[in-house]
């Protein structure tokens, strides 16, 4: 039986169109249930949209339309960015759907059942932008931590039982030393944890878009139980006739989120469900954040980056490379256009798309318009290229699973750096005239190494590595890790190259 691998981003709020940061999230996860698939992992890799709470229905309002319309509406908009980033999600929740709010009731009933959750009356500030609670001495000049505004609150409650999980939550961390990553995340949760947990208010009576708390029509669930719960939710928690999906998926292997809401993660969502004897995810990963030539991204800057313009303008894969080659994953990164087009002109068109166009002409013109055969003699600078790659796939999974897209890619371009100084070296122009035989060696090195550097390219530019792949004819079924340990047999016919990447 295949492993499974559970992945999830954030579910976005549908309060606003996506934006770069959204496809930032969801991209790391493209590439790591990408990879893990190729490893042959069963994957589930979940997306979708949160679209309850008092900033979404506030939203509708300002567009002069009911909730549910606007949700719709909007929550297609993510959709849309899915096809537009290449991204291979497995399944999409909503947590205006059915199954979920059946899960977040079941949920809510198993706290009550266990004796965490207990009606009170809230009185306190609130920030609707972060939909969250903030106690009187977080706030910093009138607003809250991340500078959003903040409004009095005063309203009957169903409170969570935080505190008491408080030695449970700083046991589970120093037992699951990478349950939050990066490290410095860590030590933040930690120390928030430490400095003392308050019992967490619940649900809402002052507004109606969202779940209704069972058994008391006055209340709707606080949003962040309701979606958090949406990664129960879409592996069919709320089905109780049959729950082989939810054995199979839960708990999921890593919850990717950005800095901003590691507290709701690594806190608020293991204490649920510690509470209500639920298996606890195995990691989060809150990655940095996205700046726009060094200012915030905001709407009001207007200064929004819009991924379908940057796709649109410089190509899907470009983008996927780009955003997590050029920042260490974890980092805040400032993107900058200049530093795009860079990237795009020097590893994509002139290190690899030149590779490919140098070895495929090549032996387009010289090799009778097909690979050579698997040579019977290499020599050492042959072997050294060709095994390059394949002597280090557990390298390879290891950075995928520390989340080191950035050293992923730099090891490849390592590799793609090498077989162009192979090229140079080996002249294999200047061979075919006194040594074609070796010229054909050279060629089918190159050709061998391109192989294995697209297969492991995929999760990243999946487009241009399936062109690369159907170019030289490798078989779907020889594209999954395990091929790269095999070699080209050769003998294969090949049409002329053309270019992958155009320079900008
Ligand atoms: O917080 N740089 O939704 P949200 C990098 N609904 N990443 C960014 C970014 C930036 N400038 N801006 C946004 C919510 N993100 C809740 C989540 S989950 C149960 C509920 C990404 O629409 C990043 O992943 O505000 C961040 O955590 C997320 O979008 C916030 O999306």
């Amino acid at each position: 039986m295949k492993s499974t691998y559970y992945i999830t981003t954030p579910i976005y709020y549908v309060n606003d169109v996506p934006h770069i940061g959204h496809a930032y999230t969801t991209l790391a996860c493209d590439v790591i249930a990408r990879f893990k698939r190729l490893d042959e992992y069963e994957v589930f890799f979940l997306t979708g949209t949160d679209e309850h709470g008092q900033k979404v229905e506030t939203a509708a309002k300002n567009n002069g339309v009911n909730p549910k319309e606007f949700v719709d509406k909007v929550s297609k908009n993510f959709k849309n960015l899915l096809n537009c980033m290449n991204f291979s999600n497995d399944a999409f929740i909503r947590t205006t759907e059915e199954k979920h709010i059946k899960s977040c009731q079941k949920i809510w009933e198993k706290l009550l059942h266990n004796g965490n959750i207990y009606l009170d009356k809230y009185s306190g500030w609130y920030a609707v932008r972060d939909e969250a609670f903030f106690s009187e001495s977080e706030i910093v000049d009138g607003k809250a931590p991340s500078g959003a505004p903040v409004e009095w609150v005063e309203e009957p409650s169903y409170f969570f039982n935080l505190s008491k999980w408080e030695q449970k939550l700083l046991a589970f961390y120093e037992n699951n030393k990478d349950f939050i990553s990066p490290k410095s995340r860590r030590n933040e949760v930690i120390s928030f944890v430490k400095s003392g947990l308050k019992d967490l208010s619940i649900s809402r009576t002052s507004f109606s878009w969202g779940v209704k708390v069972p058994n008391d029509k006055n209340h709707i669930m606080y949003v962040w139980l309701d979606a958090l719960t949406n990664y129960l939710s879409a592996c069919d928690y709320s089905n109780e006739i049959d729950d082989e999906v939810f054995k199979k998926f839960w708990p999921a292997d890593i919850h990717m989120v950005g800095k901003d809401i590691i507290r709701f993660h690594a806190v608020y969502w293991p204490a649920f469900l510690m509470a209500a004897n639920l298996p606890l995810p195995k990691k989060v990963f809150a990655h940095g954040w996205w700046t726009n030539e060094g200012n915030k991204i905001s709407k009001s800057l207007g200064n929004v980056i819009d991924p379908f313009q940057l796709v649109d303008e410089y190509g899907i894969d470009q983008i996927r490379y780009f955003l997590l080659r050029e920042v260490p994953f974890g980092n805040d990164g400032d993107f900058s256009n200049s530093q795009l087009i860079n990237r795009i002109n020097s590893d994509l068109a002139n290190s690899y798309g030149n590779l490919f166009q140098r070895v495929v002409s090549m032996i387009y013109k010289n090799c009778n318009e097909t690979i050579p055969l698997k040579p019977k003699k290499f020599i050492q600078k042959d072997l050294t290229l060709i095994n390059s790659i394949k002597n280090n796939l557990n390298n390879y999974r290891n950075l995928i699973d520390e989340q080191k897209f950035d050293q992923y890619l730099k090891n490849i371009w390592i590799v793609i750096s090498n077989a162009n100084k192979y090229i140079d070296e080996q002249a294999p122009w200047a061979l075919k005239k006194n040594d074609f035989e070796r010229m054909e060696v050279v060629l089918f090195t190159l050709v061998e190494t391109i192989r294995q550097i697209s297969i492991l390219l995929q999760p990243f530019i999946p487009n241009t590595s399936e062109k690369i792949l159907d170019h030289i004819k490798i078989p779907n079924v020889q594209r999954n890790l395990k091929s790269v340990d095999f070699i080209l047999n050769g003998n294969i016919k090949i049409s002329p190259p053309n270019p992958l990447f155009p320079r900008i």
